[in-house]
């Protein structure tokens, strides 16, 4: 019998005996299969890191909710049965919610979990807590804090614009030139939510360097770009994109390389912009000179590059790290004025691209509908949190912080649960989110593996990975639907969170509001049969379940399709408006003026980051920390897997340094160097290479957080937190939001210091499972 299963990196065959899988293979059409998928299996079977049986810190188990929470993570947990661990949760979610109501629950769960759509960890958690009665949620997202919430107001929200990207082959035939601010790094196209199908990047790359087009890769990383053939790497400071795009801008508007007429039309609100640029309030005009004392490049090469881009059918593009940092909504906005001003948006190949790379699915011309997902209910709590702002809740409840033009309140929180989720692998500036998670009085987690948050839990219960349940993968623009048969037994006593869910629910009289009499064959069926309707507006034809169920996958590609963003906009912008207040794109915002902020005004400018190269700060702490995205691994996950441990050096996380900043500090490559700053100090692993702009520094994020949790509540090691062993770059991030308006996480904007470690480093023991103790004494 032929099987499929699908996980965020890629679709697979599974080969298997009789009930068990023995081995993934990448499905044929795929011509780039991730590494990332070698090791999952074994990760999944690996006995020492999975959660095998329910778990209680014990100080909670003997002394109730709220005990001791300083030792969360430095005490045992005390094995129990499912059916006590069911009652001593339902119990507590009653007592949270007759003491303090369901504001008191956080329950925002932030996180990708794994690939099926029924058994998707987050869908599941905020459908059972809106079955009873509702919780703190979040908004927003990690990856796209500061754009989503600023892209509606000045063009479209991001999921509409990254579903309808410009498709590969459009730029292969159009594209002239390609500038990219950040790269379009492959490594970050393994992925897809919900699973990729063929993984584009790559090829769609080279195809576009063989027909011609001729790539810029403005970033701090010259390897984040790949086309097969030499490109131009401008190696910029880190986070002065903006001061950059507004060099060109200049460039553009001086010399009347601009095109006015299409401002005119489809824009709204560049007087007011190039005022800025021109310096008429300020005195400074925003000029290549000015540019390039900023950003670290000559001005010679900004004039150049910005009659270049006048010049050709150029395509812009931005990474969305640039957004996830101080200030982070100035560089997307600025991008999109600068491709206005080149005036090419809405023709094919050029315009503006706000993440090529990022994700798979972008840039792909397969069928775009919904597909199958399971509907969370209705919440009854009104109070939210955009996501990255969790240590200010929970240090600072009934304080009020701006968000999108609004003045909300930080809820009282007194239950954190989480399920599909890492935070204390996501979060910024984690010895603070050690602080702050002291605060609640309960904390229950459920994860297959003992990642540091499940070890931070009061409760953990043990969940199933994707292998061990049957699922439907899917993702937009991706190609293939996958019937994600069971690959594997369930691992200890691990259970899926659909049927942990239902178990509560029914303690907690919502058993019917949770299942409507469903299990989870019956889910699948309603789920897989309500998208059918949608694929067909699509002009997809999924076949009936029971033969999806039976082929395993079903393609879903359409030859000869193609896109080109904002093309109807561009023919009919009086017919197909932009859904912004004007119907046109907002170089100037009325809407973002208004609310009035300091920090994020009506047009983009440049604002000096907290912390970067040029700041007073850089005296101290002198290079700039990157914490992009892990080549090897889909953020912590599977970072136990053999495929992630193979690229650690000396043990712990590599961290990528010039040779001139390593030889300064007499660094060897393969040494073991500390990375601190006055937030925190991690060990990594060091890698020495030219592919970095000097003065930066990149450590990629998912490293399992392995702090050294009894020095850092003794008072540490003089900056107050104990070492982080492994290297994991959120030891050292700073916990800020990029403005008022968006209140999106900052994890780039990082000055660091790095020194050789001398002596015995400390071992890892980020793989080691807690010290776990039977109910009743043996
Ligand atoms: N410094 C820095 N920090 C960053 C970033 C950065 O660029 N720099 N990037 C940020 C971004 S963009 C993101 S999206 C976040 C990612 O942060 P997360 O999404 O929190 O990271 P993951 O490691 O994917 O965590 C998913 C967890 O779900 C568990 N899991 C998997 N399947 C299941 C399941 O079926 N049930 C349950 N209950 N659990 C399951 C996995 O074991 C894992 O622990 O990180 C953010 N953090
Ligand atoms: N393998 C793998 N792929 C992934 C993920 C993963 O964990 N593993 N995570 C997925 C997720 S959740 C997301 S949100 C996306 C994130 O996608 P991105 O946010 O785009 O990813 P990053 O790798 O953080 O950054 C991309 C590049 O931006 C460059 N860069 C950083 N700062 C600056 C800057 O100030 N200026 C310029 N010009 N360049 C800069 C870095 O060199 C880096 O190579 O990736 C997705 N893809
Ligand atoms: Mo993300």
């Amino acid at each position: 019998m032929r099987t499929y299963t699908a996980a965020h990196w890629g679709v697979y065959e599974v080969e298997r005996n009789g009930n068990e899988a023995t081995r993934l293979h990448p499905i044929q059409a795929d011509p780039q299969p991730s590494g990332i998928g070698s090791g999952m299996l074994e990760a999944c079977r690996d006995v020492q890191v999975r959660v095998k049986r329910p778990a209680v810190r014990k100080s909670w188990l003997e002394d109730g909710p709220g005990s001791r929470p300083e030792r969360r993570g430095q005490e045992p947990f005390v094995e129990i049965g499912w059916e006590e661990a069911l009652a001593l949760v339902s119990c507590e979610l009653k007592r949270v919610i007759g003491t303090w109501g369901n504001e008191a629950i956080f329950g925002g769960s932030y996180g990708w979990s794994s690939a099926g759509r029924f058994h998707h960890a987050q869908s599941q958690i905020h459908r059972f807590l809106n079955a009873i009665g509702g919780y703190v949620r979040h908004a927003d997202s990690y990856s796209l804090g500061a754009a989503r919430v600023l892209m509606p107001h000045i063009v479209a929200p991001m999921d509409e614009l990254m579903a309808v990207h410009t498709s590969w082959d459009v730029l292969a035939g159009h594209t002239g030139m390609f500038v990219t601010f950040g790269g379009v790094p492959a490594k970050n196209a393994q992925v897809s939510a919900g699973g990729p199908g063929p993984h584009e990047v790559p090829g769609a790359l080279r195809r576009m360097a063989a027909a011609g087009t001729r790539f810029v890769n403005i970033s701090p990383v010259r390897d984040d770009l790949e086309t097969g053939a030499d490109f131009e790497w401008l190696a910029i400071r880190p986070n002065t994109d903006t001061a950059l795009m507004l060099g060109l801008a200049h460039t553009l508007l001086v010399e009347g390389l601009h095109d006015a007429a299409f401002l005119d039309r489809y824009c709204v609100g560049f007087d007011r912009f190039a005022a800025y640029l021109r310096g008429e309030q300020d005195g400074q005009a925003k000029d290549a000179h000015w540019a390039a004392g900023i950003t670290g490049l000559p001005a010679a090469r900004i004039r150049a590059l910005a009659r270049e881009m006048a010049a050709a059918r150029t395509m812009l593009n931005i990474a969305w790290s640039l957004q996830r940092s101080d200030h982070g909504e100035q560089p997307f906005w600025m991008l999109v004025t600068l491709a206005a001003m080149l005036g090419q948006i809405g023709l094919p190949g050029g315009g503006f691209g706000v993440g090529y790379g990022a994700v798979n699915m972008i840039g792909n011309a397969n069928p775009r509908f919904s597909g199958p997902a399971l509907p969370q209910g209705e919440n009854g709590v009104k109070a939210f949190i955009p996501v990255a702002r969790i240590a200010d809740m929970l240090e600072k409840p009934g304080e009020t912080f701006t968000y999108n033009g609004r003045t909300l309140t930080y809820p009282d929180i007194r239950m954190v649960y989480w399920a599909g989720g890492n935070p204390f692998h996501h979060h910024q500036d984690l010895n603070r989110l050690l602080r702050a998670w002291q605060k609640p009085e309960t904390v229950i987690v459920h994860e297959p593996f003992w990642t540091a948050t499940a070890k931070l839990a009061d409760i953990v219960l043990p969940a199933t990975t994707t292998l061990e349940r049957d699922d439907i993968g899917y993702s937009t623009r991706e190609r293939f639907m996958v019937a994600m048969r069971q690959a594997m037994r369930p691992v200890g006593e691990a259970r899926d969170d659909y049927d942990i869910f239902t178990e509560l629910a029914r303690r907690l009289g919502a058993e019917a509001r949770y299942t409507e009499g469903l299990d989870t064959p019956g889910w699948l069926r309603r789920l897989y049969g309500e998208s059918i309707g949608r694929a067909a507006q699509a002009d997809v034809r999924l076949p009936e379940f029971d033969a999806f169920w039976q082929a395993g996958l079903v393609d879903m590609a359409l030859p000869g399709q193609s896109v080109v963003m904002l093309e109807s906009f561009r023919r009919d912008p009086q017919a197909n408006p932009l859904r912004t207040p004007s119907g046109r794109i907002e170089i100037f915002s009325q809407t973002i003026a208004d609310f009035g902020l300091p920090d994020c005004p009506g047009h983009p400018q440049w604002f000096a980051p907290v912390e970067w190269l040029g700041a007073d700060l850089a005296a101290r702490w002198p290079l700039h920390m990157l914490s992009d995205q892990p080549a090897s691994r889909l953020h912590s996950q599977l970072d136990h897997s053999p495929h992630s441990r193979a690229t650690k050096v000396a043990g712990r996380e590599p961290v990528m340094i010039h040779p001139t900043d390593a030889a300064a500090r007499g660094i060897g490559a393969g040494d073991v160097v500390r990375v601190s700053n006055a937030r925190g100090t991690c060990l990594a692993g060091a890698v020495i290479s030219d592919a970095i702009r000097p003065g930066v520094i990149k450590l990629s994020t998912g490293a399992w957080f392995d702090p050294d949790l009894a020095a850092a509540s003794a008072g540490g090691n003089g900056n107050g937190n104990g070492i982080e062993k492994h290297g994991n770059p959120n030891a050292l991030t700073l916990d800020r939001p990029a403005s008022g308006l968006s209140q999106g996480c900052i994890a780039q904007t990082c000055l660091v210091e790095v020194a050789r470690f001398e002596g015995e480093p400390p071992a890892v023991t980020a793989f080691k499972p807690p010290q776990l103790q039977p109910r009743y004494g043996v």
